[in-house]
């Protein structure tokens, strides 16, 4: 008896396309042409080096799962109910583009609003549809979900988005700050790198509201109030001129205002910072100490404590500090927030910047539900939006202000397309839904934020069923429409190549052998030695917050605790923290089942003696509310945070909460100073026993 040959087993290269500033290299098992085995993290990039995060290494569970979305359908039951017959795609593309031109003949052209977020950060799959919004004269996009509070505040001071390479903490920093964020569930190779230097006998100091799996691995865990790092930073700094620990000669060489800033933090005392903050003015002190006598000190400055009203403000407080010792001069030391300035990529065939009309009306991101419930300032003036196609993001769970989003969804005359994965609660109100490919059956490249290689990724397996890339669609709708660029008339491969040539990269091909082409700067640049990317090549403490518009009248001068913030009040007497779970990605990965089975069900984690005075057990049903809503969790009680501070892990979808609506049913979609960005961290709340 002949005995069957073992199959053969390929292992091929990609890279992680979700939106996580890590953007891993990856190793796929392929099995045959349509099923991939495990997915590891490979060692050709040395900041992946051979480390990825749980979820993604059992991908197989996501890309081959029942649910996925296989044909294009459309909606035969009221808006939202989840009704769908099946249809060709010839039919689908055809309604969608009927549709488009109907509503721009009724209202406008702004009428319609292309609607995507970083689903996939594939710049070609991810950024198309802007070419398509160009082309077409649709309303413009003006994104803030994510990072427009963080970016806004680092280059306020900084000048650009750029730092100093995180791979240089394992080998060189003596005490690693991660500031408001927890990595151990974001992105976990920021981890791998900090325990390096752990290991070699580096501090590790987290500032975090919670007792995070971050917070655990930790030396020193600082767990303020959230909202209130702009007074922690002063209070450092305080600190740093009051003791001896500011080097003079570098703030004369590199910085603008140093006497005016010692000036103006000599009141901005701890004692001053722990009643804002609630942490002790002994704890300020002493890590003020440690930072100010650790030459290779690192700060890695993350969103999560961004995501306030003020926190512009704080993340521009906070990259102050290694101005002040001058950590930025030594190996190892110095900050990164994000690397994506570096990449010298020209976007306009992709995007098709050549047709972008800067006089059309550009809608904020986050204000959807305002936007679709017709809130005249959110529209600025325009017309109703009535048509929309929406790529790469299912905002009826992640948008804030989730009541108002549904309210809008749901609106008779509204025609909506949604280009998804899977039947997700956005794609529940629908009138036409697109299957569409992941990331391991299209080609696409990808910048990072979290390291400096650029990467390349070509198709592994063929798609299931009718599933069809984002590229693929926007061009088919723009043939429909009339839209005419160039891009709409290439691959993505192509596109993918002719844009790498055009910027003087390395070809895909070249790319994809070499596993990534790496942008790092060199030594002196990346630590802004030879000058800070600023008109005066200085780095600002006072900021000009008047370029970036909106309500910059009223950010402080200089580093200060903004006070805007949705303080805490009498009836409403917690602050409300909704920070990412450790197996979802966003909306992502809800549907996985190792990722339910792991996140259990959503859940309040609170101060022991906040649950003692609620008089509520662990496991006991809590409501939490404000003006937009009510949701109902889990408590838990937990050590390591503050009196008065909730935290909600995870956007779970809507359906999983008793009363079937989630998290962002309380938080806000009022824009952050100075000129917008989502506030989901800034939320307060009363708790009652459910
Ligand atoms: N597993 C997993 N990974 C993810 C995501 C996910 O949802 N799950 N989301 C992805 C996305 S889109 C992004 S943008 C990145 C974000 O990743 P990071 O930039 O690393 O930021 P986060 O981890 O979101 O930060 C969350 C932490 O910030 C803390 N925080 C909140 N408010 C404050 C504050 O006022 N001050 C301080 N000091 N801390 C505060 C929260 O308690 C929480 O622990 O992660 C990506 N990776
Ligand atoms: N409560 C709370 N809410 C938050 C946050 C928080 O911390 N707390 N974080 C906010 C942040 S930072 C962000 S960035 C947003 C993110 O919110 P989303 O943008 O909604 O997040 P994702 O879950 O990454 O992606 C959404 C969808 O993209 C789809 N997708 C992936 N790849 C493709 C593709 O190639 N083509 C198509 N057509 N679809 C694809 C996936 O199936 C998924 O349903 O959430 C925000 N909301
Ligand atoms: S850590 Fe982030 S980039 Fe890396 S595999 Fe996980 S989700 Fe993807
Ligand atoms: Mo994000």
């Amino acid at each position: 008896m002949a005995l069957a040959s073992p199959p053969r087993l390929d292992v091929l290269p990609s890279v992680c396309p979700h939106d996580c500033t890590s953007t891993c290299a990856l190793e796929v098992e392929r099995l045959d042409p349509r099923t991939i085995g495990k997915i590891r993290g490979s060692r050709r990039n040395t900041y992946t080096d051979g480390v990825i995060c749980e979820k993604v290494g059992r991908y197989a569970e996501r890309v081959h799962h029942p649910d996925r979305l296989l044909h294009p359908l459309r909606r035969v039951g009221p808006k939202g109910s989840g009704r769908f017959e099946r249809i060709g795609w010839e039919a689908a593309l055809d309604l969608v583009a009927e549709a488009f031109t109907r509503q721009a003949q009724t209202y406008g052209r702004e009428t319609v609003w292309p609607y995507y977020y970083a689903g996939t950060m594939g710049l070609v799959q991810r950024d198309g549809i802007n070419r398509l919004r160009h082309a077409m004269g649709y309303s413009r996009w003006f994104s803030t979900i994510c990072v427009t509070l963080s970016d806004t505040g680092w280059t306020a001071g900084v000048g650009a988005k750029r730092g100093v390479d995180f791979r240089e903490v394992g080998t060189h920093s003596d005490l690693v700050v991660i500031w408001g964020g927890n990595p151990v569930n974001t992105q976990v190779n920021v981890m791998q790198h900090a325990m390096r230097a752990q290991r070699r006998g580096a501090a590790l100091v987290v500032v975090d509201p919670y007792r995070t799996g971050t917070a655990e691995k930790a030396d020193i865990h600082l767990a303020p109030r959230p909202g209130t790092d702009g007074a922690l930073a002063c209070a450092v700094m305080h600190v740093l001129f009051a003791e001896g620990f500011a080097d003079w000669s570098y703030l004369r060489a590199y910085t603008d205002c140093p006497d005016e800033l010692a000036a103006h933090v000599r009141t901005r005392t701890p004692e001053w910072a722990a009643a804002i903050t609630g942490l002790s003015a002994g704890e300020i002190v002493d890590f003020a100490r440690l930072y100010g006598r650790t030459k290779r000190s690192f700060i890695r400055c993350h969103h999560g404590f961004s995501r306030s009203r003020n926190g512009a403000a704080n993340m521009h407080a906070v990259s102050c500090l290694p101005a002040v010792t001058g950590a930025w001069q030594y190996e190892g030391g110095g900050a990164v927030y994000g690397q994506t300035a570096i990449y010298p990529l020209d976007r306009s065939l992709i995007e098709g910047l050549d047709l972008a009309d800067k006089s059309i009306r550009a809608l904020d991101q986050s204000r959807l539900g305002p936007i679709l419930t017709g809130d005249q300032e959110a529209l600025l003036g325009g017309p109703p939006v009535t048509a929309m196609i929406v790529q790469n993001t299912n905002p009826a769970m992640v948008c804030p202000e989730t009541h108002l989003v549904h309210k809008g969804l749901a609106r008779e005359d509204l025609f909506l397309c949604v280009h998804e994965q899977f039947l997700t609660e956005t794609a529940a109100f629908a009138d036409v839904v697109l299957p569409a490919t992941m990331f391991l059956e299209h080609d696409d490249f990808y910048t990072a934020s979290g390291h400096t290689y650029f990467q390349v990724a070509k198709k592994v397996i063929e798609p299931p069923g009718e599933c069809r890339e984002n590229h693929w669609v926007i061009a088919e709708l723009a043939r429909r429409l009339g839209a005419r660029h160039p891009g709409f008339e290439m691959s993505a491969w192509e596109i993918m190549d002719r844009t790498l040539r055009t910027s003087g990269m390395w070809d895909a091909e070249t790319n994809w052998r070499g596993g990534g082409q790496d942008f790092a700067l060199p030594f002196k640049t990346a630590h802004f030695l030879d000058g800070f990317p600023n008109a005066d090549g200085r780095f600002h403490f006072k900021a000009d917050w008047r370029r970036f518009g909106g309500r910059w009248r009223e950010m402080p001068v200089l580093p200060d605790h903004l006070d805007v913030i949705d303080a805490a009040t009498p009836d409403r007497p917690f602050r409300l923290v909704a920070a990412p779970a450790r197996t979802f990605l966003n909306s992502t990965f809800t549907e996985t089942p190792s990722s339910q089975e792991r996140e259990r069900c959503p859940t309040a984690l609170l101060h022991p003696d906040d649950c003692a005075a609620l008089g509520v057990t662990d496991g006991d049903p809590v409501r939490l509310g404000n003006a937009r809503g009510e949701v109902v969790v889990r408590a838990k009680a937990q050590g390591g945070q503050q009196r008065g501070v909730v935290v909600v892990e995870g956007i779970w979808p809507n359906r999983r909460f008793d009363g079937g609506i989630g998290i962002n049913a309380l938080t806000s979609a009022e824009p952050g100073w100075p000129r917008g960005g989502a506030v989901f961290h800034d939320t307060a709340v009363s708790i009652r026993r459910a």
